[in-house]
């Protein structure tokens, strides 16, 4: 250990670390903007500046290693005048308009602004004047909220190694853009929205469909249905300033039909279907020589990516369509049925923690006979909004069931929300399905956890199962490398394209403290949700939820027969 002295205390840290890091764990929290603990340093900001004795300037405190003896300052009033200033600085070059920006409240800039004391705008500097690109369905960038931190460059390049962002210019006149300034919807992005999620301020944002949806739902002749993501449950509450991780299911229900839904859905329903057929698909490809690894098929900006960037892997896709869609397909053609309701007349809007399924909702790849499944997709954070504007008290409602057939699910249709939750509740109908006895222990733990990739193998019969799964796209990108290398290593992988999973998506809410955005403990908390779920429900897999059981004998058949092919399997773009 080595002595330091922050504000003359003094202190043992661990050496090889840097000032803020030190400074954090001793419960000082030092001002900062361009800095991420995922994120290599970028030093841009200048707000964590800290005055070290014997230095000549102000240093970083996020670039700045501790050193046997330091001396260090976090709070002398020549260091508040000159984070004040630096804050301000950035201020001068902003828009003024908080009262109408999406961020309001949530903003980390405002946050900072009144964290380090400013109380007027003192200078009025030049503004910055680009067009707002509103071409991705997804994400809209607006580059003049951006203040140059770099953090969705970072997070572009380095987690999802998309590289679609970077800076191009220079001084005042510096800008993140796609290469070429191509408008996002022609550009490489992902659509996954994690520029969103890491944004301090509103120079990334999902393109909004809230007033689209209050519109669909004044529209008195049709009628209106929703289906509501795994993960969203686990999250959604953020945005009402409860914990992460606390379950708000029922409340959900209640709201959407307070908001004027006639008929509310569970989509870990449609994930059961979806695991009834990627399972099927992967015992037909094991069973029949097809083409393995199998890989899943469900998270959009993944799906996006691999045909981006890996078209020589489709055939590896499984076909089925994500739970969203085959939702969608059901309701549009089962459910209207049921009711005598033309598939014109039904409306089905999605409710995901992802701002990838507004894309794809989008693709004519999932329309059948040439009709949407998803007439629209709302955000985690865009949903919490509409029950604010709607005058909604989320927090106090009472817990509502969701409506049937299509909402009863089984513990491995939650877990799709976190990462290894496809793989996990995939390989409890497999084993079914191969050996007609269930799994004795149904928890796979090797696939659980926020571990970048995970690997494991499971006795199915005599036959073991070699699985992995992956979840952000740079650890996509690793584990497609190891598998193209190794071709037999593996029999089924599962990508899902954010950080934890849907969890981590690219819709949901941002942080309303001081907390980080896609902190590891929050996105862990939303995890546990959805398994404690998994624990207490009394169906663990999904070939035993009766609702599907019924639909197969109602109307679909059989997993991969005719009419399950047509309404829940899809094809890829090369
Ligand atoms: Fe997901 Fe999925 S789990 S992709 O992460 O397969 O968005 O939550 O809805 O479709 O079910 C997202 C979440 C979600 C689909 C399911």
């Amino acid at each position: 250990l080595i002595t330091i002295h922050i504000d003359d205390i003094e202190y043992k840290v661990e050496p090889g670390q840097t000032i803020m890091q030190a400074a954090d764990k001793l419960g000082y929290k030092i001002p900062r903007l361009c800095y991420h603990p995922k994120l290599s340093i970028e030093g841009a900001c200048r707000v964590c500046i800290v005055q070290v004795e014997g230095a000549r300037n102000f240093s970083a405190s996020c670039a700045t290693p501790v050193r046997d003896g330091m001396k260090i300052y976090t709070n002398t009033p020549e260091v508040r005048r000159a984070r004040r200033d630096i804050v301000e600085l950035i201020l001068d070059n902003h828009p003024q308009d908080c009262h109408t920006c999406e961020r309001d409240g949530i903003c980390e800039l405002q946050r900072l602004s009144s964290s380090v004391g400013i109380q007027k705008r003192h200078f009025e500097g030049e503004r910055k004047e680009y067009n707002e690109d509103y071409s991705s369905i997804s994400v809209v960038r607006n580059p003049n909220k951006c203040i140059l931190c770099g953090r969705c460059v970072r997070m572009c390049s380095e987690i999802q190694e998309v590289t679609n962002l970077g800076l191009a210019n220079r001084g005042f006149k510096t800008v993140v853009m796609p290469a070429f300034d191509m408008p996002m919807s022609e550009s490489v992005c992902a659509a996954c929205g994690q520029c969103v999620n890491i944004c301090p301020t509103a120079a990334f944002l999902e393109n909004n469909s809230c007033q689209d949806v209050f519109d669909l739902l004044g529209d008195k002749s049709k009628v209106k249905t929703v289906n509501v993501a795994p993960s969203v449950r686990a999250s959604i509450g953020e945005a009402f300033g409860l914990e992460p991780g606390r379950d708000m299911e029922g409340q959900i229900f209640a709201a959407l039909r307070k908001l004027g839904f006639d008929y509310v859905f569970d989509t870990n329903f449609a994930a059961d279907l979806t695991i009834m057929e990627e399972a099927s698909e992967l015992v037909h490809r094991i069973k029949n020589g097809g083409t393995l690894p199998m890989l899943t098929s469900c998270s959009s900006g993944w799906m996006k990516f691999v045909e981006q960037f890996y078209p020589e892997l489709l055939e590896h896709l499984s076909t089925c369509k994500s739970p969203m869609s085959m939702a969608g397909a059901v309701i549009k053609s089962y459910f209207a049925e049921s009711l005598g309701v033309k598939q014109d007349d039904i409306v089905n809007v999605g409710i995901m923690p992802c701002t990838a399924k507004k894309f794809e909702a989008s693709r004519p790849e999932l329309d059948v006979d040439g009709i949407k499944s998803t007439d629209e997709v709302l955000t985690t954070r865009e949903l919490a909004w509409m029950i604010k504007s709607a005058g909604i008290n989320f927090v106090d409602m009472e817990p509502e069931k969701p409506d049937n057939p299509l909402s009863v699910y089984s513990g491995a249709g939650v877990i799709f929300g976190a990462t290894g939750g496809v793989m996990e509740a995939a390989i409890r109908t497999a084993h079914y399905m191969i050996t007609g006895e269930e799994l004795g222990e149904v928890n796979v733990e090797a696939v659980r956890g926020m571990k970048g990739i995970k690997k494991g193998s499971v006795m199915i019969g005599d036959m073991e199962v070699r699985v992995a799964a992956a979840h952000g796209l740079g650890n996509a990108e690793k584990l497609l490398k190891e598998a193209k290398e190794h071709p037999d290593r593996y029999h089924f992988i599962e990508i899902m394209a954010c950080p934890g999973g849907c969890i981590g998506g690219g819709g949901q809410p941002y942080p309303l403290t001081n907390s980080i955005p896609l902190d590891e403990e929050c996105l862990a908390k939303r995890a546990s949700a959805l398994y404690s779920s998994d624990d207490t429900n009394e169906i663990r897999v999904s070939h035993e939820n009766p609702d599907i059981k019924k639909l197969y004998e109602e109307y679909l058949g059989e997993p991969l027969g005719e009419i399950s092919h047509k309404y829940l399997h899809t094809h890829y773009k090369p």
